[in-house]
């Protein structure tokens, strides 16, 4: 059995929660392989929201195990208030959600950092959803990290302390207001982490292995999206994970000759929240649209996203990089009523026409070629099958497959799990 693997192809947002949550019925097995509370997943049926940040998106399901790999990073604050929100479900969660022993825990100071790292660098900041992402990876990969295994060992708290103090003399360094009480702070944490090691502690690499082995189908659930890749992203303004194909290889333990199916999700628009580089985001009633309809609000943060015109030059990117073999379109039902749909199909940089992404793509060195379409005026939300799609969509979905040369296999008219129309 393959691993599929589930990636976001944009700035985030994209809706991948709510796609794991529909295909979870295929698998046996969802795994969380990158990032951490940063990210917000939402799903909602029975007319009831879910925002699920640290945990896989298949825990709603009776027979889904979920997994938390090893390139997650967990801040057990958060963890514990997710596990208390599943408290109302009739959820046997402690049997079906599986921590990796190799993932790093966020510690109360790392979010202090990451504030200071912010607050520092003033307007330059990146708009981290200050959950202490950066600075926990900037751990992993200085080998100085407290990962989920170590919770096991009598002397972790000892090496918890040395790397707190030596956080609080980082945070002194940069020289900037924030406030904070550690004490609070850490007592919170300590509970969060007993309530952490009620759960079961596993070698993901080795249980996944066993499991394919036995016949299990696997379905690993990225976190943000490709642009927002710490290689492949528009740097800095990234995160510091590899949210692209890759990243699902080193986070769970799967050889990539074992990864099947590459799903790559992506709006019918493009958003993005936090700072950098946005061609063709919009600025004027267009733009307004997307995000009142859309109600794109950061489902961690609570921040406005910025919204635009679909990017092809950028989703050609993404889906390169993953190997993309199916395509999943979101929000098309956002659209319904624009007059005129543009699609950026070329940049115009440094006054020559190009159809790849550059190494800069700030707003002074680019600007977006667009090809335009026609609008549809249908209400997508109650329509149950491709066939009742107005042809105006059906000229965008072939104009989008016809440009990234992947088949778009699922269409979301809307946010519940019904609302989802296979072709
Ligand atoms: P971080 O927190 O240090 O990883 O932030 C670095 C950049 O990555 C962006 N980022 C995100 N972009 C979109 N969605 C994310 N998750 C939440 C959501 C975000 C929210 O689902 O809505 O609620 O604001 C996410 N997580 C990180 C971030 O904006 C920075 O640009
Ligand atoms: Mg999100």
């Amino acid at each position: 059995m393959a691993v599929d693997l589930l990636l976001g192809l944009q700035w985030g947002d994209e809706g991948k929660g709510k796609i794991v949550d529909v295909l979870t019925n295929n698998y046996n097995i969802i795994a969380r392989f990158q990032g951490g509370p940063n990210a917000g997943h939402t799903l909602e049926f029975d007319g009831i929201k879910h925002v699920l940040h640290t945990i896989p998106s298949g825990i709603f399901h009776e027979n889904a195990i979920n997994i938390v790999g090893n390139g997650v990073v967990i801040d057990p604050v958060i963890f514990k208030k997710e596990l208390d929100n599943l408290e109302k479900f009739d959820l046997d969660y402690k049997k079906k959600l599986l921590i990796s022993k190799k993932a790093h825990l966020i510690l109360p100071t790392h979010r202090l950092l990451d504030a200071a790292s912010e607050t520092a660098k003033g307007k330059a900041k990146i708009g981290s959803t200050l959950k202490g992402i950066g600075p926990t990876y900037m751990d992993k990969t200085g080998r100085n990290g407290i990962r989920v295994g170590d919770l096991e060992m009598d002397n972790w708290q000892e090496k918890y302390r040395a790397l707190a103090n030596k956080h609080e003399s980082m945070i002194d360094f940069y020289n900037v207001e924030i406030e904070y009480d550690l004490a609070e702070l850490e007592r919170e944490f300590f509970k969060a982490v007993e309530v952490l090691k009620t759960l079961k502690f596993i070698d993901s690499e080795e249980y996944l292995y066993q499991a394919q082995k036995n016949g299990n189908s696997i379905l690993a659930e990225g976190a943000q999206g490709s642009l927002l890749d710490i290689d492949f992203g528009t740097y800095p303004f990234v995160t510091s994970s590899n949210t692209t194909a890759a990243g699902a290889c080193t986070g769970l333990g799967v050889a990539p000759t074992q990864i099947g199916e590459v799903f790559g999700i992506f709006k019918a628009y493009t958003t993005r929240v936090g700072s950098g580089p946005f061609p063709t985001e919009l600025f004027n009633s267009y733009g307004e649209t997307m995000a009142s309809v859309g109600n794109e609000f950061g489902a961690t943060t609570g921040r406005p996203r910025r919204c635009g015109w679909l990017d092809l030059v950028a989703l050609k990117y993404a889906v390169r990089i993953n190997g993309v073999t199916q395509l999943m379109m979101m929000k098309g039902d956002v659209l319904s009523g624009f007059d005129k749909l543009k699609v950026c199909t070329a940049y115009n940089y440094k006054g020559e026409t190009i159809e790849h992404l550059p190494y800069n793509i700030e707003a002074e060195n680019v600007t977006p070629v667009y090809t335009e379409l026609k609008g549809w005026k249908e209400d997508l939300t109650k329509m149950t099958e491709a066939s009742q799609f107005p042809k105006e969509l059906n000229n965008y979905i072939a104009f989008l497959e016809e440009e990234l040369e992947v088949p778009i296999k699922i269409v979301s008219v809307g946010p519940d799990r019904k609302q989802t129309i296979h072709r």
